[in-house]
């Protein structure tokens, strides 16, 4: 094992910050790398706890076919095999590939290649379509190109940045930890957050918008018109570099405050605060994310943002610009190399003149004339069985796709379903007939961009576990047993791949096309390998590469000009009805990363939220008590959640996190309840815009059961309508719940539990209650506590006892009664996961006198490390004080 400290770059969000893996006693730890451009040595709790989620527990480590392990041999032939027969007896059509944004480029590049240039087709898509897709079309209507003009600086040097439909302090922290540190050093600096919800963004903003859901096209478009009307255009800029302001100004005209208001059912006094902020200000950046691109007008919403900039000439200036920021560590790379159905390759389209170039430079005389099939129009051709062979690399689309019920039975029906992924047991690949292990983060080598165009090497530091290969290794096996070419998919090194993809995007380029990275199309293995993070573009005019976009004010139309779009602002799809009076809003939560096959694995990840979800105005069902399962609907499904009464959560809407899967819950996908209404421009789903109802689901009994060693070696979990499980310090915790009560808990438990193996001790209580804790060898193996209502044994103290059994007999009857057996007091939630500071002692501090987020980290340390909890922190110093308060007045 290599004793030095590997330099790579995070394995999870688009800010693309600089990782640092050092080799410990046992394992690695990562720290920030001070010199990545991204993140200057910051690193959010994610990244900080990379080290935790690199063991091979469940990972996928042979080939697959059918459940059983074969070589690769025999699973790559299976694969082309299978291609190829689809291909001879229903043409290329009926093949497609589903990729990645957590791909990397040169994996992304081969699988692009291979499908729409040898295969000959256009269905390659990604899940950048759940994610990306509107905000692409709208820079490409606007600027003439896919190109993010900003740099995370202009962040820091704006006199006033819009954050909107963006968490930020919890899906970018390290971009959202240097704008509080510039808001901080520079405090005129302006931020305001435009979002339904309170989120711990609104934590550094001077103005808080919570618009109705879905109406941002309108408060933008209100915007331009407010600006017209102070004589804050920038006529000059429009006249000389833009198209279409006119006819662009005239349809916001009707956009007048009062209408605005009231569309956006925002107070008419906030909305002049808005307005005045934007026209107070010189320099202005506008940060927007899936808030505004997950919507059926989302392209719509992107252009009123970027119509906003080119009229007030707020672009191609520092501090300036429209800032649409990435998801996935590569969701840039994958719109660099052409990943969406919609793309050739490398910032091309279908023109003849495209094609015919892109046909020339891969020597290939099949290249697809037309684009293919978007995410969910693809797995709708699954479903009608027009496409007949699919095969799904690293994303997981039965819980992120919408309507993921019925994608699943599609997929049913489907005559070969190939997934390459890095774990075996995920909702995908229970549908796969053949299952590839892929090299994971840490295994593999290869470069991903960042939301601001930052491209940096991801370095590989632990060997390849099992069998897994790299997913470029992987395509271009079976792209040779296809027949194609031997010396097109002959690469040795994804440095050549990289080569290639540079020199595609310099080929027959002449300033034409924005992705140029032909200065790096020379590199060598070696001077790849040590690739420093670099802008693109990266050319012979900007051989260091480029911060800012447009500068020379010059666009990627053919004039040159950029575009303002008309915009008319459209509701969501979905209004609410009688049956479904709430709107479902889904997200993410700070320490998990999307459906959790990875971050489900730190214990420390897991603890900050261990069950799924969901939040809403109390007053929106005052019969719901925190605690209780609450029973979320729409028209396509339904789901068992905990609730979380939240005043901060505006009336009318229910936030549930997109991450719960079927390994880790019974019935938690929010997917499944989301009707797959696309934006007809980009074919974005609207994930964020759901009617449903809410009701309590009551329980005859709730359920702690805490068992030692990993989940896959247990018993499948019960049939319960609720469970939801986490892992903890190599002990499993389920959290269960049912409507109906077994006649007898022991034999319950050793049937599914397999309890009847171990020496019992049982108690039953009153009110149905009943304890139980299994010992083997005076190791504990499995702790149980039931009640009618949700019992509260004392989590921390239960899974210590799993390495230190209690000792004493008062001890174990503490145990058995689910309180502190070996002294340990609760922690309730863990809101500092860096330093494991709970929920319990951050309240009692603040109750002994630590008033302020300093005082607090000068005590417990919590929030002294990545920040990413002092949002929390904050709310529960303000929640503190007012009970103290309140307490007083009494
Ligand atoms: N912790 C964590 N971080 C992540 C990820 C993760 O899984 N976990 N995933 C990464 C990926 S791929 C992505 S794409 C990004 C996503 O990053 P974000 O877009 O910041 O995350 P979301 O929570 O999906 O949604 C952002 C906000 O949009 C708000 N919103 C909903 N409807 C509207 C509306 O009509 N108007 C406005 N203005 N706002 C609205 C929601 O209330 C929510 O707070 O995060 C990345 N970072
Ligand atoms: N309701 C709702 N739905 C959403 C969203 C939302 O906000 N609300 N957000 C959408 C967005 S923005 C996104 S980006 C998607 C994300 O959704 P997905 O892409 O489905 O989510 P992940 O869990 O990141 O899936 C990645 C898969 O790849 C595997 N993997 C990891 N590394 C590798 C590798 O190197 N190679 C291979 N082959 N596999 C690997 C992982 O184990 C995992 O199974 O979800 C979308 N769905
Ligand atoms: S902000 Fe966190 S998750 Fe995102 S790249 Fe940086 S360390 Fe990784
Ligand atoms: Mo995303």
């Amino acid at each position: 094992m290599k004793k030095d400290a590997t330099f790579t770059t995070c394995a999870y969000c688009g800010v693309g910050c600089g990782v640092r893996m050092q080799p410990q006693v046992q394992g690695f730890s990562a720290s920030g790398d001070d010199a990545h451009p991204a993140s200057l040595g910051r690193l959010c709790v994610k990244g900080s706890a990379l080290g935790e989620t690199l063991d091979l527990q469940g990972r996928l480590l042979q080939p697959e076919i059918h459940g059983q392990p074969v070589s690769w041999e025999k699973a790559l032939d299976a694969v082309a095999s299978g291609l190829q027969q689809v291909i001879r007896e229903h043409g290329p059509q009926a093949v497609a590939f589903y990729g990645s944004g957590q791909l990397l480029t040169e994996d992304y590049y081969v699988a692009n290649k291979l499908m729409k240039g040898f295969i000959g087709a256009g269905n390659m898509d990604t899940n950048s379509r759940l994610c990306m897709a509107s905000a692409v079309v709208g820079y490409k209507r606007a600027f003439g190109a896919d190109a993010v003009p900003c740099s995370y600086q202009d962040l820091e040097r704006a006199d006033c940045v819009i954050l909107t439909g963006s968490n930020t302090a919890w899906a970018h922290p390290v971009v959202y930890q240097r704008l509080a540190q510039a808001k901080k050093e520079r405090p005129a600096m302006r931020i305001i957050v435009i979002d339904p919800r309170q989120t711990a963004t609104c934590d550094i903003a001077d103005l808080h918008l919570a618009l109705r859901p879905g109406s941002d096209a309108a408060l933008f478009c209100g915007a331009l018109n407010a600006m017209a009307d102070s004589g804050k255009l920038d006529a000059a800029f429009l006249q000389q570099h833009t198209r279409g302001a006119e006819q662009t100004l005239q349809a916001a005209q009707t956009w007048t405050p009062a209408r605005t208001a009231d569309a956006c059912a925002l107070p008419p006094a906030k909305l002049m605060a808005f307005y005045q902020m934007i026209a107070d200000s010189d320099r202005l950046v506008t940060l927007y994310s899936m808030g505004i691109n997950q919507s059926s007008s989302g392209v719509d919403k992107c252009n009123a943002i970027i119509n906003l900039h080119l009229a007030t000439g707020k672009i191609g200036r520092e501090g300036c610009g429209p800032f649409s920021i990435t998801g996935q560590p590569n969701a840039m790379g994958g719109r660099e190399v052409g990943g969406l159905a919609n793309q050739l390759a490398s910032h091309m389209g279908f023109s003849a003149q495209e094609v015919d170039r892109v046909g020339r430079f891969w020597a290939s005389d099949n290249v697809t004339k037309t684009a293919g099939l978007n995410a969910v129009d693809l797995f709708r051709a699954v479903e009608t069985g027009q496409i007949k062979a699919v095969w799904i690399m690293g994303t997981n689309p039965l819980v992120s796709l919408p309507d993921a019920d019925r994608v699943r039975a599609g997929l049913a029906r489907c005559p070969l379903v190939i997934v390459s992924d890095i774990m075996r047991d995920t909702d995908t690949t229970r549908a796969a007939h053949i299952c590839l292990p892929a090299q994971g983060w840490g295994e593999k080598n290869g470069t991903v961009t960042n939301s601001e165009r930052c491209i940096s090497r991801q370095r590989a530091f632990l060997p390849a576990p099992g069998e897994a290969k790299p997913d470029w290794w992987i395509l271009c096996q079976v792209a040779q047993r296809l027949g194609y070419d031997d010396a097109s998919f002959a690469y040795q090194h994804p440095a050549e791949i990289f080569r290639e993809h540079a020199a595609l995007s310099g080929f027959e380029n002449q300033g034409s096309r924005a992705f140029d990275i032909s200065g790096m199309a020379q590199l060598s293995n070696e001077q790849w390998d040590g690739l420093r993070p670099v802008q693109w573009p990266v050319n012979a005019a900007n051989p260091q590469g480029t911060a800012r976009l447009f500068t020379d004010n010059r666009f990627f139309h053919p004039d040159g000009h950029a575009r303002l779009i008309p915009v008319t602002p459209r509701p969501p799809v979905n209004p609410p009805t009688a049956a479904c009076p709430l709107i479902m809003n889904t997200g993410r939560v700070r320490d998990q990363w999307h459906t959790m096959t990875r971050t489900g694995k730190s214990a420390r990840l897991m603890q900050h939220i261990s069950e799924p979800f969901c939040q809403f105005h109390p007053d929106d069902a005052p019969q719901i008590q925190p605690g209780d399962l609450v029973r979320v609907a729409s028209s396509h499904g339904w789901l068992l959640l905990r609730a979380q009464p939240d005043r901060l959560q505006p009336r009318g809407s229910v936030f549930v996190p997109m991450h719960w899967n079927s390994q880790f819950s019974q019935q938690a996908r929010v997917d499944a309840l989301i009707e797959a209404h696309t934006d007809p421009l980009s074919g974005q789903p609207e994930s964020k815009h759901m009617p449903v109802s809410l009701r309590r689901w009551n329980a005859a009994w709730q359920a702690e059961l805490f068992m030692r060693g990993d989940s896959d070696r247990h018993p499948a979990p019960p049939d319960t309508a609720y469970w939801s499980r986490i892992a903890q310090q190599g002990v499993t915790h389920y959290t269960l719940a049912d409507s109906s009560l077994p006649q007898d808990w022991t034999a319950w438990l050793s049937e599914h539990f397999g309890t009847g193996q171990w020496v019992c001790q049982a108690a039953h209580l009153g009110d149905d209650g009943f304890h139980l804790l299994a010992w083997s060898g005076g190791e504990l193996q499995l702790a149980f506590y039931a009640h009618r209502r949700r019992p509260a044994p004392e989590r921390q103290a239960v899974v210590a006892a799993f390495s230190q059994p209690p000792v004493t007999a008062s001890q174990r009857l503490a145990l058995l009664a689910g309180t502190a057996g070996n002294g340990k007091a609760p922690t309730g939630a863990m809101i500092c996961s860096c330093f494991a500071i709970g929920e319990i002692a951050i309240a009692d501090a603040v109750r002994q006198g630590c008033h302020s987020v300093q005082q607090l980290g000068a005590q417990l340390k919590c929030g002294t490390n990545c920040g990413s909890c002092i949002p929390e922190l904050k709310k529960i110093i303000a929640g503190q004080l007012t009970s103290l308060t309140a307490g007083d007045d009494q």
